[in-house]
């Protein structure tokens, strides 16, 4: 039922132990259309023996926020009702899961631990320290990506362009419908996370708010895709780069937690009564740039640092390390929206208050930031720090491939050289100017 290409055997021992399998979930947060999960229930089945599911919480992740940790733990108590209508027990354990992890499956004795494919190092780290303290097998699953990232390419690519065409070619493969949940033959329950302590527990910066305007969780992320495909995906392909228009699908948050799969969000495009070129302009983005930012991350260990950067970058950055810097700003300048340029400050704001930048905005305000920094590498440090601080979405493979786009050609060619941005693509005030209202979009977010 799962394609066996989707696995990868991090830790090859025979089957000892006849305990339960454990799906150790970390990026693909859902119940529904969740391959690694459906490996896990397969492979229980197989062992005749229960699955349990896991989350290990870690308090410090990457410098999240409260707002990441309300929209998260919302998501993980749908998880936790969903799992044990299909007799599934749900455990969060609180600490460093390279400590977590380990003790959990030795206590409970398991035969079989099955985890979700991430490309951040963090998760590399995790998922090293916890194999050299278990001895049973551990599987892994890319249950995030339609073409899994691994078998689309076996390296860095430099662009959309290079990987594209890898990934039409297995689409057919991998595009497929999931199949329907069913329980495993063996359940299990379990007392039930205590949330309270969970909450209290989790001391992250609390002066950035949790969101309002969307609600976390499968149900939701749900009811969101079919809004969008009724009401916006028709003029998607006009509508995506004007900030005022509302032409994206605002889905990211949810594809960032796992609380929807974007094989799913693929399926239901594909199906939709809408024009092709708005259908392949979204599917375009939804597969090929998300896969790419997986690719980038995954082969390319510098993903969140200059050193990542093509050597044509690097030198370009080199040549103009020296250029006259007309503003220059510091942290906490960027951080509250303090520069000379309206429209960034307004794009900041809307970044800080609703938790989510316009993608077109996005590459604007990342560019300023390395017009306005001594640096590439300070440049990368703030648009990293800022954008994981406020935005649902950060933390994310897409976000770290965004920023070295912006910053540092990544997937992008070399532009004829101008000061401080060298070769790199440059955007300025005239061009946004020509592209959409932008007074509109500044009075929308100067007032707050
Ligand atoms: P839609 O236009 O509705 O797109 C649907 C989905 O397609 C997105 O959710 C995303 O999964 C994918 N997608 C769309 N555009 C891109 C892209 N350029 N690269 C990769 N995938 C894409 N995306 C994040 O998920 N998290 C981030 O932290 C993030 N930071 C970014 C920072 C910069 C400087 C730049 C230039 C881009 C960044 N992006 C990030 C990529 C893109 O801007 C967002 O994915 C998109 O705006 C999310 O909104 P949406 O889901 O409404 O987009
Ligand atoms: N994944 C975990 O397995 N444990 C965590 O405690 C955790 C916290 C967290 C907080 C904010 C955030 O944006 C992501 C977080 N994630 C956590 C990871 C997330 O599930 C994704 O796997 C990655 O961020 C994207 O690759």
């Amino acid at each position: 039922m799962v394609d066996k290409q989707r696995v990868s055997l991090l830790k090859q021992e025979e089957i000892k132990a006849t305990g339960p399998v454990v799906y150790w979930m970390s990026r693909d947060q859902r119940v529904h259309d969740n391959w690694a999960l459906l490996y896990a229930i397969e492979q229980a089945n197989m062992l005749n023996a229960p699955v349990l599911v896991v989350f290990a919480l870690s308090n410090t992740f990457l410098g999240a926020t409260s707002r990441h940790y309300a929209f998260m733990l919302e998501g993980l108590k749908e998880i936790e009702a969903n799992l044990s209508v299909a007799g599934i027990a749900f455990e969060l354990l609180t600490g460093d899961p390279i400590k977590t992890i380990p003790s959990y499956i030795s206590q409970i004795n398991s035969s079989l631990l099955v985890s979700d494919f991430d490309p951040l190092r963090i998760k590399k780290q995790w998922k090293d320290g916890v194999n050299s303290a278990i001895n049973i097998p551990h599987h892994e699953v890319d249950a995030h990506n339609i073409v899994p990232c691994r078998v689309a390419s076996q390296k860095t690519e430099f662009g959309a362009y290079t990987l594209r065409p890898k990934i039409n070619r297995l689409l057919p493969q991998f595009l497929t419908d999931f199949p329907i949940l069913q329980p495993p033959v063996n359940k299990s329950n379990s007392a039930g996370v205590d949330w309270q302590a969970i909450e209290s527990w989790i001391d992250a910066d609390k002066n950035v708010k949790p969101i309002e305007w969307i609600r976390p969780g499968e149900m939701a992320a749900q009811a969101l895709l079919h809004y969008f495909i009724e009401k916006r995906l028709t003029g998607y392909s006009t509508r995506r780069n004007d900030p005022m228009a509302n032409g994206q699908s605002n889905l990211s948050p949810y594809l960032h937690y796992g609380h929807i799969s974007a094989q799913r969000v693929a399926i239901e495009v594909s199906k939709a009564n809408v024009s092709n070129d708005d259908k392949s302009a979204f599917l375009e983005e939804l597969i090929v740039r998300r896969e790419l930012s997986d690719n980038f991350c995954h082969y390319n260990t510098n993903y969140d640092n200059t050193q990542g950067f093509h050597a044509w970058a690097k030198e370009s950055h080199l040549v103009h390390s020296n250029d006259e810097r007309e503003y220059l700003y510091s942290l906490s300048e960027f951080d509250q929206a303090k520069t000379h340029d309206d429209l960034w400050n307004a794009a900041q704001k809307e970044m800080i208050t609703t938790g989510k930048m316009h993608g077109y905005m996005r590459m604007y305000w990342a560019k300023k930031i390395l017009e306005w920094t001594q640096s590439p590498e300070q440049a990368m440090e703030f648009a990293i720090y800022l954008n994981d601080k406020y935005s649902l979405d950060g933390r994310d493979p897409n976000g770290y491939a965004g920023i070295a786009w912006s910053i540092g050609g990544v997937h992008d060619r070399a532009w004829g050289t101008r000061p401080v941005f060298g070769k790199i693509r440059y955007m300025n005030y005239n061009g946004c100017k020509r592209k959409f209202d932008v007074t509109k979009y500044t009075n929308r977010f100067a007032a707050k």
